[in-house]
């Protein structure tokens, strides 16, 4: 059954983007984008018009097929997510029929299946004002509609954003609570890991598709490459990762009530076959792959992560899930890949002693790990920080009609 992806605004459809460069994520989900601005839109790879959902002033949500779209769609909310509500609210309803549609299908449309969706990733920049702004009203027409986990990567800007860098805060905080008491869980992306880079614009691609490459690891990789356990030696050792797993690593539940926990993903890898392949004397046993440093490669995914956490702060995470993906060769002895030690270092990331560890296969010649560590909030150095910002800046504008 398809789950659906969502891109909402510049930031989050550009990511959706990068996640469906590999072709083999339109198996595993359907992606829907959704702008206000169809020059974003237009900018897109690889999502076509007909998963586009456009946010117009005059007509609400239009879908990307209808004729003159781009007329309506036009122009963004230039960073105010309370403009963007004011759109939004009043077409609530039609917001809902839009994503019904997109997700079932047109009535008549005999190509897709009927059905419901089982699960929904959203990706939006919290920081601007069309994804700020509508990603909680998506949230909850999803929890409406289907009443599946929905998790959120949930970009937020870097402090050195220009002179609007608290404005910014402010609109990431306002939008993390809003989503707080809708969603599961959050996948923190912080663009404060490019604040030192001149070309933002230029890194902002290459970040997107590191943070693509995560994903697709974690979810082609427990889907696709799926493999049956049972068939490899030292498959005891591993859980047969499923959504639901991703879903509770990045969530808690406290006296019956669900909490959105707030992870930080990061993936590394290694090419395992280089020259020695092609050398017959060297790779006879070996078939040319090498050993691999997994000490090395996991210090590698605690410096990527997507969120800067200092190291003594790591052992503050209360959960975690690592899934490893390894050509054939390594599932075949279990001398190959020292998965002991990867085991006994994610120990330390789990105040919760909640761990999963996922094993599927590739078919490159990589091994690469991929690890979710979640966090309560306000273990989150960063997420501190934006608060007193957001509060800062609320203060400065005298508004006072929003908790913080
Ligand atoms: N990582 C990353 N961040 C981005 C990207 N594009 C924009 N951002 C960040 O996202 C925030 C702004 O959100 P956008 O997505 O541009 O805004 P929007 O949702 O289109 O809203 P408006 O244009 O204001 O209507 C800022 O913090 C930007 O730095 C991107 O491709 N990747
Ligand atoms: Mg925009």
């Amino acid at each position: 059954m398809a789950r659906t992806f969502i891109g909402i605004g510049q930031c989050g459809s550009a990511i959706l983007d990068a996640i469906f460069a590999e072709k083999n994520m339109f198996q595993i989900a359907d992606p829907i984008v959704i702008n206000s601005d169809v020059n974003d839109l237009k900018k897109l790879k690889n999502i076509g018009n007909q998963y586009w959902i456009g946010i117009s002033r005059s007509e609400g949500f239009i879908k990307g097929t209808t004729k003159g779209f781009g007329e309506f769609v036009t122009g963004g909310f230039g960073n105010y997510p309370e403009n963007a509500e004011e759109i939004i609210a009043p077409n609530y309803g039609k917001l809902k029929a839009v994503l019904k549609e997109r997700i079932e299908g047109e009535p008549g449309d005999t190509s897709k299946e009927k059905h419901a969706t089982p699960f929904a990733l959203l990706a939006l920049g919290t920081g601007g004002g069309t994804g700020s702004g509508t990603a909680s009203y998506v949230a909850r027409a999803l929890k409406e509609l289907y009443d599946i986990p929905v998790l959120v990567i949930a970009v937020l800007p870097g402090s050195g954003e220009g002179k609007e860098g608290d404005h910014l805060a402010w609109n990431a905080w306002r939008c993390i609570q809003g989503l707080s008491g809708i969603v599961d869980g959050f996948i923190l992306v912080d663009n404060e890991k490019l604040s030192h880079k001149q070309n933002i614009e230029y890194y902002f691609s290459k970040y997107n598709t590191y943070i693509a490459r995560c994903i697709n690891d974690l979810i082609a990789g427990i889907v696709i490459e799926k493999i049956d356990l049972s068939t490899v030696p030292f498959g005891g050792e591993f859980k047969d990762i499923d959504f639901n797993d991703i879903v509770t690593t990045s969530s808690f539940q406290s006296s019956g009530e669900n909490r959105p926990g707030f992870a930080a993903i990061g993936r590394a890898s290694t090419q395992v076959r280089g020259l020695a392949y092609y050398m017959p004397v060297i790779s006879k046993f070996s078939r040319g792959y090498s050993t691999i440093d997994v000490t090395e490669l996991l210090d590698q995914v605690m410096v990527s992560l997507s969120l800067e956490i200092e190291g003594p702060d790591l052992e503050n995470a209360m959960k975690n899930l690592v899934n490893v993906r390894v050509p054939d060769y390594y599932l075949e002895d279990e001398d190959r890949l020292d998965t002991k030690t990867i085991k006994k270092c994610m120990e330390l990331y789990s105040r919760t002693g909640w761990r999963i560890f996922g094993l599927s296969r590739t078919k490159r010649d990589l091994v690469s790990i991929t690890v979710l560590l979640t966090f309560l909030p306000d273990e989150l150095q960063r997420l501190l920080e934006l608060e007193d910002t957001a509060r800062q800046y609320a203060q400065k504008k005298g508004i006072n009609n929003y908790p913080l």
